[in-house]
């Protein structure tokens, strides 16, 4: 059973107070779904989701988890973020097992774009994930259209609404089986203030009635074929935030991490020294 009370002391991104950190272990090359803003990036300068230096094999992130608690002995948490999304291959469920038996007082958080959530529910549940993050960007197909260019699910490629369809289904569905094992989920959502500035409130609400518990706005990086996009401003985050806050905790501490950030969020960070020299891209 999840000590949840445990999970907010000692999770940066679930509400610890103080300085507890986490390891993002980039161990997933592969997407499945096509984000609009997304711009996946190997390199060692930008600060931004979907950036590592290095893809990992799941048997060498185990050697950088033991290199990054020597730096950093404030890591509570062994994160996979991607770059890609967790769920397209085995390697993030493979890692969080090797983790299970070599780090077991590491909480172990997952983030997913949800394609394959609702399927891979039972071997999330399996491997002893604490924390689940789902990125959910739109509750309706139209509004979701416009947010992804297609996806590919089981072999075959879908764009427009029937993309968005499948991927609101399965997001909602899988979020619930999760959280009906008593795992708890956070929501992400990428504020787009011409396209999902005044649908977050609905958002809010569903995830929450699938069974979320928090929900983290994080504003748009204008880049690839949303580069021309506006980023929301201090007023449009705020005005979300406390339009969603009516259905459900909200997260406010978000640093848009890197995929292979190591250390406090927004305090300290280890990844040049923990994955330098670990450029083994497959
Ligand atoms: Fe990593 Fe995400 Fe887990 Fe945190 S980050 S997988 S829930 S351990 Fe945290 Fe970073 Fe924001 Fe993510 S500050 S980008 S919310």
């Amino acid at each position: 059973m999840i000590d949840q009370v445990r999970v907010r002391e000692i999770h940066p991104c679930f509400g610890a107070k103080q300085n507890k950190g986490r390891m993002h272990l980039p161990v997933c090359p592969g997407c499945n779904i096509e984000c609009n803003f997304c711009d996946r990036k190997i390199n060692t300068t930008e600060n931004r989701p979907g950036v590592t230096a290095s893809i990992l094999k799941p048997e060498q992130a185990i050697e950088a988890i033991e290199r990054g608690l020597k730096l950093c002995p404030d890591i509570t948490v062994a994160g996979i973020a991607g770059p890609g999304d967790t769920l397209a291959t085995d390697n993030a469920l493979l890692t969080f097992r090797l983790i299970q038996d070599r780090f077991p007082q590491l909480l172990k958080c997952m983030s997913t774009n949800g394609l394959l959530l609702n399927e891979r529910a039972e071997e999330i549940i399996d491997v002893g994930i604490d924390t689940l993050t789902v990125t959910v960007n739109a509750v309706d197909p139209e509004i979701q259209a416009k947010i992804i260019s297609g996806i590919v699910y089981h072999g075959k490629r879908y764009e427009g609404v029937e993309a968005a369809d499948i991927l609101i289904k399965n997001q909602l569905a899988g979020i619930q089986k999760i959280a009906d094992a008593g795992i708890t989920i956070k929501i992400n959502t990428v504020l787009i203030n011409e396209i999902n500035r005044f649908h977050i409130k609905e958002v809010a609400r569903q995830v929450k009635e699938a069974g979320a518990t928090l929900y983290n706005i994080i504003p748009l990086i204008p880049q690839h074929k949303l580069k021309d996009y506006v980023e929301p401003g201090c007023n449009d985050i705020d005005g979300a935030r406390r339009e969603a806050e009516k259905y459900i905790d909200v997260f406010r501490h978000c640093q848009r991490c890197r995929a292979d950030a190591v250390g406090v969020p927004g305090k300290s960070n280890f990844s040049e020294q923990v994955y330098l020299g670990q450029l083994v891209v497959k």
